[in-house]
């Protein structure tokens, strides 16, 4: 597009269900952060929108589990996610929340627009419906197991573990989470948005317009949806929490969460406009807008197929780009809820912001971590090593460093003001730090254009390695020795115009580096203006790659140190407060909890000729013994009619030998030899394992002839 006129950022709506952790937070927010504060500085027209998702099952379930109703959950969840935004300094121009009735009346409006226009169609269908607690099960109400990965975390509209998009039928066994119970089918009927009379609209905006400049992972999933056919959605659905569908004939029925969330852009927009005294409208009508999703994988869907197609049918701007990230994991495993296998914003504003000094470092460096780590390609993950190592080593050692250095010398050998800067002097090494400097600011704005937040951020850093290296080559402390050690005049003098330069350049990089910085960590750029005594103006984004935003003679502050390093004890009590609340996973109740996509309820299908190459045979145990220095292992001998055998087999912590001998199991019989603890062992015994990891072996009913063949 053209150069924007305004710019409209959003970011996804947190479900008020639950406080959030530092994967939503390196999803979705501080990359939008980061870029309204580059727009901010660029002095574009920005509004960043955001607010609370207080509708959906989520809410009310939530209310169940903590035995009161949705609307103490919405109002509790809405204020704690608020606050924890804002203590991590998220610059939203506006949170709001879609239980206002500003948002109520703009999604009616909504659907009121399209129905009238017939853009809906209804539909009479058998619903779920669950006897016992009388009532239609909405999407999350039903949860089963997933088609497409098998896992048993799949709700009635979307599948936990892989992602994937579903409607209530295609969950296989599915279960009332209300009762338990099975649910029974009832007729009802609902709105449906037919996303197939768009197919031709999709295939162009996307997959040709956009082929290049979205990320290829979000082109990619909607590719494989519209090719998968794009079947209608219903918009409504029978539940008591939610929006009103605007209709006589819909009594009982509310608005589908995903198609009022979405519409909360648009009414916290409104609403910010309200309190600006401006006008929303051209942010959502005009062409000239530029408007921007930032979300995570799992809404990519919604974002980029079913709300560009309401908000075209509505007349609206459509999403210049949706930059959604992959997932974040924590320490080698998924961030999970139920298993409470998570880094929640609260705990590390508590644990570290909260003991800040009052300058914001703690933020800014969760902020650097969370953006040098971002799942932008592919998911990523935190450790607390790897947290201690990025602050440590490279915002303590290099940039915090070179900004301290620089300080430090200007006081010692230039009397704590900007020195001269001698043309006649100049040098290579100059003239390469002066290119450097000069030019940073397009690369780091390209890459932030691209959305490429971690490589932006990484030029940066690598540009005060830059002056470290320049600082190390022309050694001004070395130079200063000149200054008392030889009494001649003219070495005096030029020793003091190196010096001079070298000080010069170092502290228009150190103002360089605040401007280029404070997108990504605005504390530590206000804590760099500080020291340097000048106003925020200098943070513009037009000063990036200026050699003179300090003048000559001008005097500065005393340096403070940036960031402080993080201590082994500080990583060794995470480590021990993670593990320490982590829920076991046997604990969890079992529908609640994902599997990971490589254990799923079922594995992958097999054909029969797969099942054709196993070769399991009776055969009875005639002997058993420990295995010296194995505590896990028993050595057996078998017979299996025709031939004696020997398996090692990991049991020994379930049975004694003693217990075991005369026993008949199956075993694999064609199983390639392996050699354990020296013994060679030649095939496998065949065990079933129960949900707390109890063995039983397998055998036939009654005792049959050692050999016989199991199919
Ligand atoms: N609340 C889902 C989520 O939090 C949903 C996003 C809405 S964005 C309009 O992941
Ligand atoms: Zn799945």
């Amino acid at each position: 597009m053209t150069e924007p006129k305004r710019y409209l950022i959003t970011s996804a709506l947190p479900y008020a269900n639950g406080l959030k952790h530092v994967g939503h937070l390196a999803g979705a927010y501080i990359p939008a952060d980061i870029y309204v504060r580059y727009l901010r500085a660029q002095k574009r027209d920005v509004v960043f929108v955001c607010g609370s998702d207080e509708h959906g099952t989520a809410i009310p379930i939530q209310a169940m589990k903590e035995n009161t109703t949705p609307r103490a959950i919405i109002d509790k969840y809405h204020e704690a996610m608020k606050q924890d935004f804002a203590d991590l300094d998220i610059s939203f121009d506006i949170y709001h929340r879609t239980s206002e009735p500003l948002h109520h009346e703009t999604a009616q409006e909504f659907f009121t627009y399209l129905h009238d226009r017939g853009e809906l169609e209804t539909k009479e269908t058998e619903q779920y419906y669950d006897p016992e607690a009388n009532t239609f099960l909405a999407d999350r109400y039903i949860k089963g197991t997933c088609p497409n990965c098998g896992s048993d975390r799949a709700f009635g509209d979307q599948c936990e573990n892989c992602g994937t998009a579903l409607s209530p039928d295609e969950l296989i066994n599915p279960v009332s989470t209300l009762s338990g119970r099975i649910p029974i089918k009832k007729k009802t009927t609902h709105w449906y948005l037919p996303l197939g009379r768009h197919e031709e609209f999709l295939r162009e905006w996307i997959l040709k317009q956009h082929k290049d400049d979205w990320r290829a992972t979000v082109v990619g999933q909607c590719k494989s949806w519209i090719d998968g056919g794009l079947q209608s959605r219903a918009v409504t659905r029978d539940l008591d929490w939610g929006i009103k569908v605007p209709l006589k004939e819909a009594e009982g029925k509310v608005l589908y969460v995903w198609f009022d969330a979405p519409i909360g852009y648009v009414s916290a927009t409104r609403q910010w406009a309200i309190d600006n005294k401006k006008d929303w409208k051209p942010y959502w009508y005009d062409k000239d807008t530029k408007l921007v999703h930032f979300i995570g994988k799992d809404n990519i869907v919604f974002h980029c197929i079913i709300f560009p197609i309401m908000l075209r049918l509505h007349g609206n701007v459509l999403p210049e780009n949706v930059p959604a990230n992959e997932f974040l994991n924590l320490e080698g495993d998924k961030m999970s809820t139920s298993r409470n296998w998570k880094l929640e914003m609260r705990d590390y504003i508590k644990d570290f912001v909260k003991k800040d000094n009052g300058g914001g470092q703690c933020v800014d460096m969760l902020r650097y971590y969370l953006t040098q780590i971002a799942p932008e390609t592919k998911d990523s993950e935190f450790t607390w090593k790897g947290f201690q190592d990025a602050v440590n080593s490279e915002l303590v050692s290099i940039f915090g460093n070179f900004v301290n250095r620089t300080f430090v010398l200007m006081h010692k050998l230039c009397k704590g003001k900007v020195p001269r800067f001698h043309e006649d002097i100049l040098d290579d090494t100059d003239r390469g730090l002066i290119s450097d400097i000069q030019n940073s600011k397009s690369k780091v704005e390209n890459l932030l254009e691209q959305y490429k937040f971690r490589e932006a951020l990484y030029e940066v850093i690598d540009l005060s390695r830059k002056g470290n290296q320049y600082m190390q080559k022309k050694e001004p402390w070395i130079v200063a020795k000149k200054l008392t050690s030889d009494t001649n005049a003219g070495v005096q003098e030029s020793a003091q115009k190196s010096i001079d330069n070298t000080l010069h350049l170092c502290l228009q990089l150190s103002a360089n580096l605040a401007v280029l910085i404070n997108p990504f960590l605005p504390n530590t750029a206000r804590n760099m203006i500080h020291m340097m005594k000048v106003v925020e103006k200098i943070l513009d984004w037009e000063n990036a790659g200026k050699l003179k935003l300090l003048s000559v003679g001008y005097s500065l502050r005393e340096p403070q140190l940036l960031f402080r390093k993080i201590e082994d004890t500080e990583v060794t009590e995470q480590m021990e407060k993670l593990k320490k609340g982590m829920i076991n996973p046997s604990k969890v109740e079992k529908s609640e909890e994902p599997k990971s996509p490589e254990q799923p309820a079922v594995k992958p299908e097999i054909v029969y000729d797969d099942f054709a190459k196993l070769d399991l045979k009776v055969a009875t145990i005639t002997a058993a013994e420990k295995v010296a220095k194995a505590d896990k292992l028993l050595k057996l001998e078998v017979d299996l009619g025709f031939e004696k055998r020997t398996i090692v087999s990991g049991i020994a912590l379930h049975f004694k030998p003693e217990d075991i001998v005369g026993k008949q199991v199956v075993i694999v019989a064609n199983l390639a030899p392996r050699k354990m603890k020296g013994i060679d062992s030649n095939g496998m015994i065949l065990m079933a394992e129960d949900k707390d990891g109890k063995l039983k072996f397998i055998n036939p009913d009654e005792t049959t002839s050692d050999g016989a063949s199991v199919s």
